[in-house]
Formats: C-alpha cells, structure tokens, sequence
C-alpha cells in the first residue's frame, strides 16, 4: 500500500539511535529530548492506529512533568481521557525498538492481531512539538495545554459534548461555572480567604491558571509565583520539589498561615502548604488532599442521604497516620495499589465513588455512572428538604468541578479551595485532621534494580530471598514504625520508604534499609 511505503520513506528521516532500547514505562516514554525524535515519529503511527481501532479521537502528549526540561516524554491517550491500555503499552515498546527495516512488519503485525480497518478515519490531539511535518498532518496539533486539559478534551470530543465543551475554553467554563456555585455556599468570605499563592513550576500550568482567572470573577485572587517568565521548568520549585525536599519552592513570599500550592511542570500534581507562627514548613501532601475531599464528601453523602459507597485508593507511600485516620475515624474502604496512576485510576473505577491520590499530590476523584445518575435524580426530587437539597446539589457542582479523566493541579485546587470555604477552614485547621508520621524517601544505585520484586502493592519484596525478613527485623527496632523498598519505573535506581514515630527513627530507619539493599 502506498501509505506504507511513505511511513517507510519518512521513519528514515527520523532514525532510531544504534543501540538505543526504550520501555513505556509507568507513564509513557521518558528520556534526553534528544532521543525523542523516532519515539514521536513512532508513537504518531501508533495513536492513527488506535484511533482506527477505537473509532475515536486519540490523545498524544509530550512533557517532562516534574522532570528537567531538556528530560523529556511522550505518552497516549485513549478515548475516555483514561491512559492507554497495557496491550497498547505492549505494541508502543515494540515499535519504539524496531530498527529502521522491520518497523512496517511490526506495524503490519499490530494492524492484524488488532484487526484494524485501515480505511476508518482517524483523529489525534497533540500536545507540545511534534518537529515532523507528516506527524503534524496526520494530527490535529493543539498548542499548548496542561495535560489534564488534552485528557479533558480527548473525553469532550469521543463523548460528543456530553461531558463538556472539547476546547480550553469549554473548559475553563465548565470548571469556573462549578466553583462559583460552590463557593456561593461559603458566607462571608473576605479577601484572605479567596488569597492563593500558587508556585508555577514555571511549567504550563502557571500560563493556564492565568488565562483561567478572569472566568474566576475574583472570587479567587491567585498570586502566582515561578510564572515561567524567568526561571527554569521544575527547578528549585513545583510540587515534586517541594513535596521531596519538604520545603517551599524558590520565589515565593509566604506570609505566616498563608495557603500555598505548588504544580508540577505540566499541572497535573499538586501539593499545598503554609508556614506558622515559628516559621515552621507544613507539608499538605496528596494523602491530606484524598482525606479532605472524602471527608467532605462523606459528609454530604449523609446529609443527602445517599447511600453511596466512598473508598480512598492510597501507594504504599501513603502515611501510615492517613491510612489509619480514613480506616478508624473516617471509617472509609481504604485501598492500596502499585505506584502509577494508572493503578489508582483502574482501583478507583470499582466503587461509586472512588478518591485516588499519590502522597506526590497526583489524583481525583471518580463518580460511577449509576453515582452520578443518582445525583442527579435527586437534584430533580421537589420532596427533599433544604438540607437535602443543598447537599445534592454541593454533590452536583463538585462532580462538575473535577476532572475525573486524570489527576488535575488546577481542579483540584479549585475542589480544595471550595471545601475549605464551604467548611470555613484555614490551613491550618486542615492540616490538624491527623499528624503525619515522620518519613524519609531515599534512593538506591545498584548494579540491576530488577533482582528486586516486589507483592501486596509494593509492600513487600519477594527477592532477593531475605531482603524482606531484614527489612521486617529492622522495623522491629523502631516505634510506629514502616518501611518497604521498590525499584523505581521511571528512573534507575531502588527507592527505600520508611516512617517512624520521630524524624531521626524514620531516618534511621530509611538508612539502614537501603544499606540492606545493597
Ligand atoms: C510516574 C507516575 C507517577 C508515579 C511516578 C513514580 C503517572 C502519570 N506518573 O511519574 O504516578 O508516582 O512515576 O516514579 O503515572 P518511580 O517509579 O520512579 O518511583
Ligand atoms: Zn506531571
């Protein structure tokens, strides 16, 4: 076939470095920008080919997150703006490593075992910058958006509408809409109240968060710091840095009890924090923001008299003080899994209402279908009384007002904004709902990481035969103590985790772990 031949004319434009094997990793292809040529190339024919295969529209982006800029990826998006599936992952690693003579094969071979019709119109999104011109005709090319916004999208467009407008526009609207009628519920907000200062990891995200405030209509005032104007992309700022180093981003003016939140560089992980009155640092990680949200919405559940089943899915990395706060006093189904969103994601789906985040501030919320029908009935119902009524229809806005294809940095602070309004809590009251255990993250360099593996969502290693039972004497030692150890997807090394009931325990702890390790 003719289209074949160009593929193969075009893919020598753009060749695979001699040598250079690659794996869809966690999330998508991660390496030096430089290598990314032949990925994208690569990763263009693929998304045509799923697109055909599901008949709809194929999402593709290209960011380096919470990574250094010149540190780059790519990844796919399926057709409900969920991240594409393992087969997938399967046929994208295969391509990316086919040399130069056999990439018609293997795209030969994808094209049978999926039984795609090669004569089905095909559409793909793109984010960031595709340098190949066919690349680009293949694609509708959409600028530059978060990438919460291009899973937004995807979903608008393969659900004609139905979950909003497919453009960053309709989604500025959709999102403002939701929180002005929930912030209607908050009274007497002043101005310190709506006052956010908000890091930019001098990512995309800042860029966007400006563009959306004037659909805002002051009722948020954002200060926004790390803008992108000068500084470099997730350098001494943005939520992993904050997050990791346990400290406030370069850049940023805190005023004592001050609400702050950090993105990462392509807005789809947040963490917030303040300092008080000792000029202590207060970390309010992903685990705070899940405990929050399902609090909340527990609440107005009861007050709704909807009897929905709520689950918190949390990492391995999740403090111990969140789990046992959610399981005891919350009383919530509490549910781990491996690291990866794509692991929440999936766990989440399995409950009406399932709240998933990392501790690295990466999450949502997902409402089932039957949740969301039920709502909505109960909007309608003229027999409920006030309280009732307000309840369902908070339940209503909030759904509105999150991004249930993926973590979103600025829904999610638009949703913690409007609770911590509607509840009438600072920072610091939140912050007070359990104390952290104190932790310690380190990683590290062995010679293969892949002799560690790992069961029970991360929790334990199956080998190296021992590791775990020196690992489970070691904790012994220590008061409240935890720890597991796992190899990382998206870098080469081991990371260690453990926690105490005090910083130099935990510490302790983590350094005696990863000598384990070795
Ligand atoms: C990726 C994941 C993130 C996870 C991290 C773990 C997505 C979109 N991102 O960044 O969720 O926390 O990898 O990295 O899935 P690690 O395996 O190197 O610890
Ligand atoms: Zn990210």
């Amino acid at each position: 076939m003719a289209q074949f031949e160009e593929v193969s004319q075009k893919s020598k434009l753009h060749p695979k470095p001699e040598g250079l094997t690659l794996q869809y990793g966690t999330a998508g292809f991660r390496t030096h920008a430089k290598h990314l040529d032949h990925i994208m190339f690569r990763m263009g024919l693929l998304a045509t080919l799923r697109s055909k295969k599901t008949k709809s529209t194929i999402g593709v982006m290209v960011t380096a997150s919470h990574n250094p800029e010149e540190d780059n990826g790519v990844k796919l998006i399926d057709p409900m703006g969920e991240m594409v599936t393992a087969m997938w992952e399967g046929y994208a690693t295969q391509l990316a490593n086919a040399e130069q003579d056999s990439l018609l094969k293997e795209l030969k071979d994808i094209i049978e075992k999926e039984d795609i019709n090669m004569s089905e119109p095909a559409s793909v999104y793109v984010v960031g910058l595709p340098t190949d011109m066919t690349v680009q005709r293949l694609m509708n090319y959409y600028g530059l958006v978060t990438t919460p916004q291009l899973h937004y999208m995807v979903c608008c467009c393969n659900t004609h509408g139905c979950y909003g407008s497919p453009t960053v526009e309709g989604y500025y609207q959709k999102l403002s809409q939701a929180f002005l009628q929930l912030t209607q519920n908050a009274l007497n907000r002043t101005d310190d109240q709506k006052r956010l200062l908000v890091d930019g990891a001098n990512g995309i995200g800042a860029l966007k968060m400006r563009e959306m405030e004037p659909f805002l209509r002051s009722e948020m005032q954002v200060v926004l710091s790390n803008d992108g104007s000068s500084g470099k992309l997730n350098h001494m700022c943005g939520a992993d840095y904050v997050k990791v180093q346990q400290k406030a981003p370069q850049g940023m003016n805190m005023g004592v009890g001050e609400r702050c939140c950090s993105f990462d560089g392509d807005a789809d992980r947040i963490v917030y924090y303040y300092t008080d009155s000792k000029g202590c640092f207060h970390l309010l990680d992903g685990d705070k923001i899940a405990t929050l949200i399902s609090t909340y919405l527990k609440e107005l559940l009861t007050q709704a008299g909807l009897n929905l089943q709520i689950a918190v899915v949390q990492t391995a990395y999740a403090n111990g003080s969140s789990t046992r706060y959610l399981e005891d006093v919350m009383k919530v189904t509490v549910c781990c899994t491996k690291t990866g969103v794509k692991h929440l994601h999936h766990a989440a789906q399995e409950y009406d209402i399932g709240v998933y985040f990392e501790a690295n501030g990466h999450g949502t919320v997902l409402f089932s279908k039957a949740a969301q029908k039920q709502i909505q009935e109960l909007v309608k119902d003229p027999n409920s009384n006030d309280e009732r009524k307000r309840a369902v229809k908070l339940l209503e806005s909030t759904i509105n007002l999150i991004n249930q294809t993926v973590g979103d940095a600025i829904s999610d602070m638009l949703v913690i904004e409007a609770v911590l309004a509607i509840r009438g809590m600072s920072a610091q009251d939140w912050d007070a709902i359990y104390t952290d255990l104190p932790n310690r993250q380190l990683k590290v360099t062995v010679s293969d990481r892949r002799v560690i593996d790992t069961t029970d969502a991360e929790r334990r290693a199956v080998s190296p035969e021992g590791l775990q039972d020196t690992i489970d004497s070691l904790v012994k030692k220590y008061k409240s103590a935890r720890s597991f150890v796992r190899p990382s997807g998206t870098e080469d090394v081991v990371r260690v985790y453990a926690e105490a009931d005090t910083q130099e325990s935990a510490d302790s702890l983590a350094h005696e772990v990863s000598l384990a390790v070795y």
